[in-house]
């Protein structure tokens, strides 16, 4: 078995800080993920992402497969190569995105079929189909197992039976993925906000044997006091010494609460998506750029980030992009909150390493929920 090397350097209370050594160069943990999904981390360039802190980006299955096509991107040398992001790639399997955006779906204990949500063309996935689109034609770094995403609320009977489905995909999976020198495979947790479920699901992961444990099924509706309760008796079931990783997830607030649980890595549309929708991240919370108070402020949307579109543009300006629909807005915006999330887990990394993360934990959570912005 060929694991990434995990060093985990520093652990204060459950969480923990380190480093993941890819051949495409190292992920500092805990780790937050830029969403790429159709090879472009919506709004920014390669470089930008970089330069704003990302060691790694995501990307889709479901996507790419749809368009421009996985066979065409292998031919054109790779995802990495494709969008010139040099660094490491995790592909998410496609399972959660035919879930939540296709037209038309059947699930089968073989895979799923599915239409296109683009143009309605009728498109299979199975495990050992996900694991040729990520390793062999894309190329990710990471790939995911193939699993199904449970629906919240679903009865017990459910979220058992899809836990289990998600269990034999995983061994599929696996056995799909084979050993690889240069590549890691991670399985997903399932079981819903059933503990005895989620622990099922964690050691049946664990006899199989992967490089990393991501946790699924969450950030679905079942809110935030539930998805910390599910972190809570699902993350000391995972090996110590392997990357944990929250599907999809989240907030500032949301990122804090989980690395204070465990959670080595993190990925979500929130900061590209709200960006290109007027709104700026801080510790305060999300601001709305088009609010009229912002429309003579002269100050910058965070000087203490090193980042030209935190620190060198007035929210004046900003205000005046988003509200003349310049695409500009969108790219400062996207731009901000990619930086203010890599700073965050960059403090979060540092609270860590000097056993202060309690502190940083309370400063943070007094800033959330104040009223100021
Ligand atoms: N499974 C997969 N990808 C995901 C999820 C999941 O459960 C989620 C749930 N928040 C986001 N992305 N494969």
């Amino acid at each position: 078995m060929t694991h990434f090397p995990f060093e985990i350097a520093a652990v204060d209370g459950a969480a923990r800080t380190g480093r993941i050594q890819t051949p495409r160069g190292d992920i500092r943990t805990p780790a937050f993920m830029p969403v790429g999904t159709a090879a472009t981390v919506k709004a920014l360039y390669p470089e930008q992402v970089s330069e704003a802190g990302a060691d790694i980006i995501l990307g889709n299955t479901y996507h790419l497969m749809l368009r421009p096509g996985a066979e065409r991107v292998h031919r054109l040398g790779g995802l990495h190569r494709f969008m010139r992001w040099s660094g490491p790639i995790l592909t998410d399997s496609g399972g959660f995105q035919v879930w939540s955006l296709s037209k038309l779906r059947q699930m089968s204990e073989e895979g799923v079929t599915f239409k296109s949500h683009i143009d309605g063309s009728a498109h299979s996935l199975t495990p050992e189909r996900s694991i040729e689109i990520q390793a062999d034609l894309l190329g990710a770094d990471i790939s995911m197992q193939l699993d199904e995403c449970t629906a919240f609320p679903s009865p017990r009977e459910e979220a058992e039976r899809s836990m289990e489905m998600s269990l034999r995909w995983a061994k599929r999976s696996k056995a799909a993925f084979g050993e690889r020198e240069t590549q890691n495979l991670f399985g997903i947790v399932q079981g819903s906000t059933f503990e005895d479920l989620r622990r099922r699901s964690a050691e049946g992961l664990m006899e199989i044997g992967f490089d990393g444990y991501a946790i699924g099924g969450l950030a679905v509706g079942e809110g935030f006091e539930a998805m910390c309760e599910v972190l809570d008796f699902t993350t000391p079931v995972l090996p110590l010494d392997r990357p944990r990783y929250l599907m999809g997830v989240g907030k500032p607030v949301d990122l804090v609460e989980s690395v204070a649980r465990g959670v080595d890595m993190f990925d979500c549309v929130m900061p590209t998506r709200s960006g290109r929708h007027g709104q700026a991240w801080s510790d305060y919370g999300p601001v709305n750029l088009k609010n009229a108070r912002f429309a003579e402020d002269d100050t910058p949307l965070n000087a203490a980030i090193a980042c030209p579109a935190s620190r060198d543009y007035s929210r004046a300006y900003i205000h005046h992009l988003v509200r003349a629909g310049e695409y500009l807005g969108s790219m400062l915006l996207s731009w901000h909150n990619i930086a203010y999330y890599e700073d965050l887990m960059a403090r979060m990394r540092t609270a860590i390493a000097e056993g202060e993360f309690e502190a940083f934990r309370r400063g943070f959570l007094e800033r959330w929920h104040s009223n100021e912005k």
